[in-house]
């Protein structure tokens, strides 16, 4: 199998879930470090448009967003699983909820703290390419009191599933849930003073929770410039689809037909493709690049609308 490639920058809490599946599954992998805002003209050719970070490559084949880099990880590496005691559907559901529902409030309690010192132009590709709204300090703080509500309601479940002593939310062994919850906490944590354990509610048994999948590590990544990954790309065919079915999309839509693919939250940039398959949970669509060749570019159905071009 082609090397897994992962296109994404140190701070990206979504690309430290993907890092730390890697570490969990004891995997290699080459690391490319895009820049945290566009332009990123080696990584658009190979998603067709979709800006979000994290991206993963395996060859000729694309993994955009972290809900489809999860599953496929576990369906190419199965052991140790990320769904441990039968839980993947739950964790799967409930990992997507905990997103959804705390980017924005993280959002708010993080740049209370550090707001003021992100530059100019982030904040305006954050607003018009991205969030669609303003991230400073200044335009956040109105609804500090609610987001600083929302994230301590939601780690307050967090603490009653650990209360018993338990080390993860399933029992013994981390599942992309907790993956999922220590992510948006680890970006409180590694971008803001100690003040923000107290403002969000980080106490009690998340301390030990988050510190255990703390020390689950990275794997082995070694660096890959943009343009080996670009050769990877161009190198390699994409693999033969058979873990879903050519007809298989739940609206009806069959292999070869033209669709497009967009998130249904944030930075929402149609990618343009021809089916190769599909289920309720996935699809698959194929581009071809003039750089990049063939590719193979895989979606989550959760998060992501689908509707023929
Ligand atoms: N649902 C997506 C969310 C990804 C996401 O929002 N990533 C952030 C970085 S952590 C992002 O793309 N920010 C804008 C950018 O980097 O262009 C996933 O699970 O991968």
């Amino acid at each position: 199998m082609p090397e897994i490639i992962l296109h994404h920058y140190p701070l990206s809490p979504f690309s430290e879930k993907v890092r730390v599946t890697l570490g969990l599954k004891g995997l290699a992998w080459r690391s490319v470090d895009i820049a945290p805002l566009p332009p990123r003209p080696l990584l658009e050719p190979l998603t067709g448009g979709y800006r979000r970070v994290p991206v993963l490559q395996i060859g000729a084949d694309i993994y955009c967003d972290t809900n489809i880099i999860l599953p496929a990880l576990e369906r190419l590496y199965p052991a140790p699983s990320l769904y441990p005691a039968g839980s993947e559907g739950v964790a799967r559901g409930l990992a997507f909820a905990w997103e959804r529902a705390m980017w924005v409030p993280t959002i708010g309690i993080l740049s209370h703290f550090i707001g003021d010192q992100l530059p100019p132009e982030f904040i305006k590709d954050r607003k018009e390419g991205y969030l669609g709204f303003d991230m400073s300090k200044t335009a956040m703080a109105p609804e500090l009191h609610l987001h600083r509500q929302r994230v301590a309601a939601q780690y307050a479940w967090l603490k009653v599933a650990l209360a018993d002593g338990r080390k993860f939310i399933f029992g013994d062994a981390p599942s992309a849930l907790d993956l999922a919850c220590y992510q948006t906490i680890f970006l409180l944590r590694k971008n803001c003073p100690a003040e923000v354990d107290a403002m969000a509610g980080h106490d009690g048994p998340l301390v030990p929770w988050f510190d255990r999948i703390g020390t689950i590590g990275h794997g082995k990544p070694e660096p890959m410039s943009a343009e080996g990954a670009m050769a990877a790309a161009r190198d390699a065919t994409p693999a033969a689809v058979t873990h879903i079915q050519p007809d298989g999309d739940p609206g009806g839509l069959r292999a070869g037909a033209s669709v497009t693919v967009t998130p249904d939250d944030n930075a929402r940039v149609p990618v343009s493709g021809m089916l190769v398959a599909a289920s309720d949970s996935e699809i698959v669509i194929r581009r071809s690049d003039p750089q990049a060749g063939d590719l193979h570019v895989h979606f989550p159905r959760l998060g992501f609308d689908v509707v023929a071009a």
